[in-house]
């Protein structure tokens, strides 16, 4: 093994996380932090970033970048009070510049908090009952869970699993309590019982699937629990291991990876095995090599069945043989629907997950409206965010519909009563201007992009077809484009790898087709190819499946997985 990359130095002196982040916070001279602070500030759920669009004129004008940060919730299976959302669109309206950006992880980020503002914007996540603690860095981070309303027991009990875990895994340290509310300073010699003083080697990602909908994507997840249903109870999860999506590219060393079953173990089972399978990696992942590091290497270093066993041996019991399962899909699923208890349920498209007022669409304010509402006459009902970057208002009675129909109407949030399934399905990354490793455009050139795709379905009778198409711009893959039936991976401005193949069930993955082409050249390879399938597809065959049939899509072997 590589010896310790310089980040795991940075952990081991932070005192469990608290480095000088105080001290950095308090610099009036510059808007960004100490150097090592920036890294540790990821594990507080904080990232430092800059205005990517006007960093060269600011070079040129010899000014410091533009800083400022985001903070992301932890906010396991996306679930908020209508008094929670209240309390985050006041703060990004507050503190942030870009409205809400609901995640691929279910959870919000508020953009372009200036470094002055951040304390006051974690104070008042904090007041409305939510934080950021581990929500990036290298921990456990979000944990998914399935968002289908209308099976509102079976969501119940997943969700109170998933929130256990979220909580039973989470640094113990006070350092998050002490830098952004104002509990006393330690001298930060807790115990961290499970994540050790070095946290782990990389970020770690559970999430729970309940079939037939896949919507967390569960083949991407470092550990997936399955949900198996038997006469209408939860009988526990299948158990998937070592997927993940980041791969950089001409690195063959890194590649996307589909999660491997390992067995099935009842509900009781979940956190001793995730507990498990996370100090697994936290003592045999690579501390040296980040871009080795994530627990989808060490399973294959290893080896599924030394891994399987030893999660057992610490686990302390043994896997039965997996059920099996069956997705149908993975899509939300839009527009109102009764839920098993008589309750009722709107799923919102909220394009690539930006919640801001702006060009005149006035989503955050339509959201607020229709949380407001929520507020006064259902306060029990939920806010669901979805691993699609969309929303669900959750368990409203029937007299309430009506108005807040009316609110999404006036909103541009009635979505889908207007888009195609592309529009309504379509998943792009953040990018730029925020992302630091983009390398070409995703979120901000939907709005151009997809029309024209759109219109080349059109063209070939494929009006409403539907196809996953998913935009990244890096290869660090956060729209999981790599399980998408079209990927456009960023590779320069302006250019993308093409990959092609995956299924629409999130179940395999695609592989690159054209590397490094620009948008003229992606439209007439997709003209051609909607041309054959629209001659050639079988009955109700999906676009991905029909073009590993016909070969224009071979799945990769995984280190051909980009290029
Ligand atoms: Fe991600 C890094 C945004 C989900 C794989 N991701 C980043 C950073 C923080 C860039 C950075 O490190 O400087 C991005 C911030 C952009 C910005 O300005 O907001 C970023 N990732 C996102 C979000 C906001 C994308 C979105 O449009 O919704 C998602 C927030 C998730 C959350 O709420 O926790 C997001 N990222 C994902 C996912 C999908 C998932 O988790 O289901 C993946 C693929 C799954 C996986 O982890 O394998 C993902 N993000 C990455 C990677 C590649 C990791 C790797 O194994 O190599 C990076 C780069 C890294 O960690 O070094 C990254
Ligand atoms: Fe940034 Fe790349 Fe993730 Fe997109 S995929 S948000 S460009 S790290």
């Amino acid at each position: 093994m590589n010896e310790p990359s310089d980040l795991e130095r940075i952990k081991r002196d932070s005192r469990h996380l608290r480095g000088t982040l105080r001290e950095s916070l308090a610099d009036p001279v510059t808007g960004a932090l100490r150097a090592d602070d920036v890294q540790l500030l990821k594990f507080h759920g904080g990232y430092q970033q800059d205005d990517r669009d006007v960093r060269e004129a600011r070079r040129l004008a010899k000014l410091e970048p533009d800083y400022s940060f985001f903070l992301r919730l932890r906010l396991p299976g996306g679930v908020l009070t209508p008094a929670q959302w209240l309390a985050m669109d006041a703060a990004a309206s507050r503190y942030g510049t870009r409205g809400l950006r609901l995640t691929t992880r279910q959870t919000i980020q508020v953009h372009g908090i200036e470094k002055r503002n951040l304390r006051a914007a974690a104070q008042a996540i904090h007041a409305s009952g939510l934080d950021t603690i581990a929500a990036c860095g290298d921990d456990n981070r979000n944990v998914a869970a399935a968002v289908n309303p209308l099976l509102s027991r079976l969501h119940a009990q997943v969700f109170a699993q998933a929130s256990a875990l979220s909580s039973h895994l989470r640094p113990k340290s006070r350092a998050w309590f002490e830098t952004w509310l104002d509990e006393p300073a330690t001298d930060g010699n807790e115990a961290e019982p499970l994540l050790g003083d070095t946290y782990l080697p990389r970020k770690f990602k559970i999430g729970f699937a309940v079939p037939p909908e896949n919507d967390i994507d569960v083949y991407s997840q470092d550990v997936g629990l399955v949900a198996i249903v038997e006469d209408g109870k939860l009988a526990g999860y299948d158990v998937l291991v070592g997927g993940g999506m980041g791969a950089s590219h001409g690195d063959a060393r890194t590649y996307p990876r589909l999660a491997s079953p390992i067995g099935f173990i009842t509900p009781d089972q979940a956190t001793p095995l995730a507990e498990a399978a996370l100090t697994t990696q936290r003592d045999h992942g690579d501390r040296g090599e980040r871009k080795h590091a994530r627990f989808k290497y060490t399973v294959d270093d290893k080896g599924l069945d030394w891994i399987k066993a030893e999660i057992e041996r610490r686990a302390g019991f043994v896997l039965q043989p997996a059920r099996g399962f069956v997705f149908t899909q993975r899509g939300d699923r839009f527009g109102w629907r009764e839920g098993e208890d008589g309750r009722w349920h709107l799923g919102l498209r909220i394009p690539f997950g930006r919640v801001h007022d702006k060009d005149g669409v006035a989503r955050q304010t339509g959201m607020r409206a229709i949380a407001s509402l929520l507020a006064e006459q259902a306060p029990a009902a939920q806010i669901r965010l979805t691993p699609n970057q969309n929303a669900f208002i959750a368990g409203v009675a029937a007299n309430l519909r009506e108005r807040i129909d009316a609110v999404a109407c006036e909103h541009d949030l009635a979505l889908h009563r207007t888009e195609t399934r592309l529009g309504l399905d379509a998943v792009a990354c953040v990018a730029l201007p925020t992302c630091g490793l983009a390398m070409a455009e995703a979120e901000r050139w939907m709005p151009d992009f997809l029309p024209k795709v759109q219109g080349l379905l059109d063209a070939h009778g494929l009006h409403d077809e539907p196809i996953d198409l998913r935009v990244s711009g890096c290869p660090n893959g956060c729209s999981r484009p790599y399980l998408a039936e079209i990927a456009l991976i960023g590779k320069a401005p302006g250019r993308y790898n093409l990959m092609l193949g995956g299924d629409h069930r999130g179940q395999r993955l695609n592989a690159l087709h054209r590397g490094n082409i620009v948008e003229s050249e992606i439209l007439a390879e997709l003209d051609t190819l909607f041309t054959r399938f629209a001659a050639g597809r079988e009955t109700g065959e999906r676009f991905g499946d029909f073009l590993a049939r016909a070969g224009v899509a071979t799945p990769p072997l995984p280190h051909e997985a980009t290029a």
